[in-house]
């Protein structure tokens, strides 16, 4: 038998940073062109090109069945229309693998929806444990002032489907509502052809 060791890694909890991570992606506007609900929006913003979420991926371990990798994620506060900054959202290659999250700065929203388009929101905080059941796309959303920042831990065999989002867009849509949000249907989903 070989074994895995075991390991631990730091999460900086004022901003979310895991400074051993063994990878970082960053993810400007530009990574997520065509995602956002207001396309004249969106090319206004996309001049500059902000930040908008990095993912700090703690531990390099195998992509198998049986481990678990975990990540912290910070979005970034901002607004592209009245669209919040958001992650691009994905369901899970493997769509049976499920998922959990802990809110630990800042607040959001943690938008999920089945194949069909049926949409649920859970709103996250510090202290939130949201969890993301096999099959449900997820999308994180950040609806505050200040980074969005929540750990996520996930069977480490389930990998990312950016397409089916990408290609049909989200069923709803958080956007800006005086202080707060509200999510309403985006009326440019288009379902899926089949679940
Ligand atoms: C999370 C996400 C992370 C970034 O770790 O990957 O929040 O979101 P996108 O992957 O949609 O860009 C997760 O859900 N992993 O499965
Ligand atoms: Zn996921």
């Amino acid at each position: 038998m070989t074994y895995v060791d075991p390991v631990s890694h730091q999460v900086n909890l004022a901003d979310g940073t895991i400074p051993t991570a063994h990878a970082v992606q960053v993810r400007r506007l530009a990574d997520l062109r065509g995602l956002f609900a207001d396309p004249q929006a969106e090319a206004d913003a996309l001049a500059e090109n902000p930040l908008v979420y990095q993912v700090y991926d703690a531990a390099d371990l195998p992509h198998v069945d049986g481990h678990l990798l975990y990540s912290t994620t910070v979005i970034q506060p901002g607004r592209v229309g009245d669209e919040f900054f958001m992650t691009k959202g994905h369901f899970h290659e493997r769509s049976d693998r499920a998922e959990l999250y802990y809110g630990l700065s800042g607040e959001g929203v943690l938008l999920l929806q089945t194949p069909e388009g049926r949409v649920e929101t859970l709103p996250m905080v510090a202290g939130t444990a949201a969890y993301v059941p096999p099959h449900w796309g997820h999308r994180t959303v950040n609806t505050g002032r200040v980074p969005f920042v929540f750990l996520a831990a996930y069977p480490a065999d389930a990998g990312y489907d950016y397409g089916t989002i990408a290609r049909d867009g989200f069923a709803g849509l958080v956007l800006a509502d005086g202080d707060g949000f509200r999510v309403v249907p985006n009326p440019r989903y288009r379902r899926a052809a089949s679940p």
